[in-house]
């Protein structure tokens, strides 16, 4: 007895950051573990004695609660919370109303312009002693405001003159869980759906508390809980009050419930015969349903709605318009302040167009029909979700309308959980360009945040990457991606570089050596992956149904699902016509960028194959013909997973072995998998350049028909 005592004391006594649980990933970037950093550990105990928070809500003890837990952790011994504001050194948070007492005019009138979101952190003084004050409009901009400073802490910024001001740039951002009721996850490589449906309402883990903390942690203020290819069974009582018992977790991180709406549910759970949104009895229906559903839940968001796309039904099946479809929900969520994200992802194999153009053929002329709660979701690119895709035409085009974006944070496309991507990049490519809608500086990031047309209404969706697994996002760097679409629907003018530098610093460590090595493999993660799946503008030319690994030869079934349709290899070339004298997508565009895409001189070569469809022998910049250049690039796609291997190796003893040695395996395995694509997309194409891989590349290992034959079976 005495011994074990002896030991648990010991235990007790080791600072935090020698935790004596294995690092599984769970804690995400709060990990709240004590700085080890001496002079910095030392700077912010004088500086932080106490705390409080005023106000009285669920929301400010959730505040509370992370406050406590993060000073506790981050200075390593109990920071008390105190009444008395006549000390050194204390944190006080509180909305304005319950500051008045303290806060000066200069940080009334900077909360002024900060919304019922945004927060200030000053320091300054109270009762002529040292103080850090954390002010908001709001609760939740108490509790923001929280996270955003134990952020400073946790990146160890200097904290003397803090002069914080933030507020977020859109105003709906959302994760979509594409999760069905039977818990698997379309597109899901991280376990099963977190919402056990089944334990609901009853049973509630701590892990849906842990889910809403790290959401809030990066401003996300909505979850889609299910599938977009939808259920309607989840708008029936039984299962209102289990999201009702979702939402009230949810509820004290300022994080509000949408539901996908199947367009059908009328006929499927309403017993009537028809969906057409202009039946008055569907109307009803739908009015009826949207009672029900605020009388479980008063804050609901509203619903998120694929229709007419890829076999689920919409208002196209009635001859109506997506207009009448959507503006029917609206209609019906309005009186309660709910809306309609209603997404643009619709395209038709019974259309011979190009898919790349349809969706901005059938939304353009609708522009200006949508009832005013209305958000039309469009995709970062016009296929879908692609390595590299030029950003989606529709941005800018229908000024009336707020556009919100589409990103996937799940690996669909890029390899799964088992390929380190780091997504920023791409999300800030897309964000960055220029669409030209108003003139120049009408990037997408200006049409999502609603600046341009000044719209109020405006967001991002990611379509999450979360399951199960322990370490929520199955590769430990899948973390860096849920946490950068959050940051970047806060402010989608952050750089990649910026957010990446916060979240290794907040997941791993705080030494330079360790975050400089790391940043770099995180910033070039993205292009590598490019360059061994689809380089100089290939697309959708991966295995089939599943996406996995790669399917260049993918022929049978409808077209636009094959392979073929995309590269348009032959003897003569490779890559799609978009061109005036081909499908003509680049007209979608705004000149100038319309121009630029057309002409073959100044299309940017790494959409090259997107828009033209060009000779093998076809002059590179780089002074090499297109097919060399081609097996150039997916060569040093594979040389550079090696080449992050390497980089890897040198933090081995700056982290915890578990996560070093999960990322080594992963990087690995990622190597493999890189080489297949190479050599599968390498030797595939060649049966139609007839031209040898150049002789500096070593030859691949399998033929052809190995690839084409690999099996994999029960891919997720
Ligand atoms: C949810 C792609 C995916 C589908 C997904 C669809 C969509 O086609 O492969 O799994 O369906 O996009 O975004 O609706």
């Amino acid at each position: 007895m005495k011994k074990n005592l002896l030991i648990l004391l010991l235990l007790s006594s080791l600072p935090f950051r020698f935790s004596i649980h294995a690092e599984d990933g769970y804690e995400l970037w709060m990990r709240y573990h004590t700085i080890s950093n001496q002079p910095t550990l030392k700077e912010y105990k004088k500086a932080i004695t106490n705390w409080t928070i005023k106000g009285e809500s669920a929301i400010i003890d959730a505040a509370k609660k992370e406050l406590q837990t993060g000073l506790n952790g981050l200075l390593g011994n109990f920071i008390p919370e105190t009444n008395q504001l006549s000390i050194n050194g204390i944190v006080i948070a509180g909305t304005i109303n319950n500051l008045s007492d303290i806060a000066d005019a200069a940080l009334k009138e900077k909360l002024k312009h900060l919304g019922s979101e945004g927060y200030v952190i000053v320091s300054g003084k109270v009762n002529k002693k040292k103080a850090i004050i954390i002010a908001a409009n709001s609760d939740i901009g108490v509790l923001y405001g929280v996270f955003h400073f134990l952020r400073v802490l946790q990146t160890q910024l200097d904290i003397t003159g803090l002069a914080i001001e933030s507020a977020p740039k859109t105003k709906i951002r959302v994760l979509n869980h594409w999760d069905n009721l039977d818990r698997t996850v379309e597109r899901g490589y991280a376990g099963f759906s977190l919402w056990d449906w089944h334990k609901l309402p009853d049973y509630l883990y701590t892990r849906y508390t842990d889910y809403a903390r790290a959401n809030a942690s990066i401003g996300i203020n909505g979850t889609v809980l299910t599938n977009v290819n939808a259920n309607a069974l989840v708008l029936t009582k039984d299962y209102l009050e289990k999201v009702a018992a979702l939402a009230g977790v949810f509820r004290p991180y300022g994080i509000k419930v949408y539901l996908t709406a199947r367009f059908s549910a009328p006929i499927e759970i309403g017993k009537l015969k028809t969906a057409d949104p202009l039946d008055p009895d569907v109307v009803w229906w739908w009015n009826e349903k949207v009672k029900e559903i605020y009388s479980y839940i008063p804050d609901f968001g509203g619903f998120l709605v694929k229709a007419n796309s890829e076999g689920q039904p919409g208002p196209q099946n009635y001859e109506r318009s997506h207009a009448d479809g959507a503006n029917m929900l609206a209609d019906a969520l309005k009186p309660f302040n709910g809306i309609v994200m209603w997404r643009a992802f619709v395209y038709d194999n019974n259309v011979p167009e190009d898919r790349a153009k349809q969706a901005y053929n059938e939304f353009v002329p609708l522009d200006g029909t949508f009832r005013d709660n209305v958000l039309i979701q469009v995709k970062n690119g016009a296929i879908d979700f692609q390595p590299r895709e030029p950003f989606h035409p529709l941005f800018g085009a229908m000024p009336k309308t707020p556009e919100m974006m589409e990103f996937q944070i799940t690996q669909e496309y890029l390899g799964f959980a088992t390929h380190l991507v780091y997504l920023a990049t791409l999300f800030e490519e897309c964000l960055k360009s220029d669409t030209y809608a108003k003139g120049k500086g009408s990037t997408v990031a200006s049409i999502i945040d609603g600046s341009l047309e000044h719209k109020s209404l405006s967001g991002m969706a990611g379509v999450s990457n979360i399951g199960t697994d322990r370490n929520w996002t199955g590769h430990p760097f899948g973390q860096a991606n849920w946490y950068a679409f959050g940051r970047l629907a806060w402010d989608p003018y952050l750089t990649s570089g910026d957010i990446a530098n916060e979240w290794i610093r907040m997941t791993f460590s705080n030494s330079e050596n360790f975050i400089n090595t790391v940043k770099s493999i995180m910033l070039a993660s993205r292009e590598i992956t490019v360059n061994y799946m689809t380089p100089i503008g290939l697309h959708h030319i991966m295995g089939r149904g599943h996406h996995f690994g790669p399917g260049p030869w993918v022929s049978e079934g409808r077209p636009d699902w094959t392979s073929l349709y995309y590269h348009r290899a032959d003897s003569l070339g490779i890559g799609f016509d978009r061109t005036s004298t081909g499908s003509d997508a680049v007209s979608q565009y705004f000149p100038p960028v319309r121009d630029q895409f057309e002409n073959v001189e100044t299309c940017p070569e790494n959409v090259l194959l997107w828009f033209h469809h060009l000779p093998w022998d076809y002059k590179m910049k780089s002074g090499r013909t297109l097919w060399d250049e081609m097996c150039y690039k997916y060569y040093a796609g594979v040389d550079s997973v090696i080449w992050m291997q390497k980089e890897w190796e040198k933090t081995k003893g700056l982290i915890d072995n578990e996560r070093y040695n999960q990322v080594k395996t992963l990087l690995k395995m990622q190597e493999k998998e890189a080489i297949r694509w190479r050599d599968a997309c390498v030797l595939y194409f060649q049966t139609f350049s007839k031209r040898p891989i150049p002789n500096d590349l070593e030859k691949p290992e399998q033929n052809l028909d190995y690839y084409i034959n690999e099996k994999f079976y029960y891919v997720p």
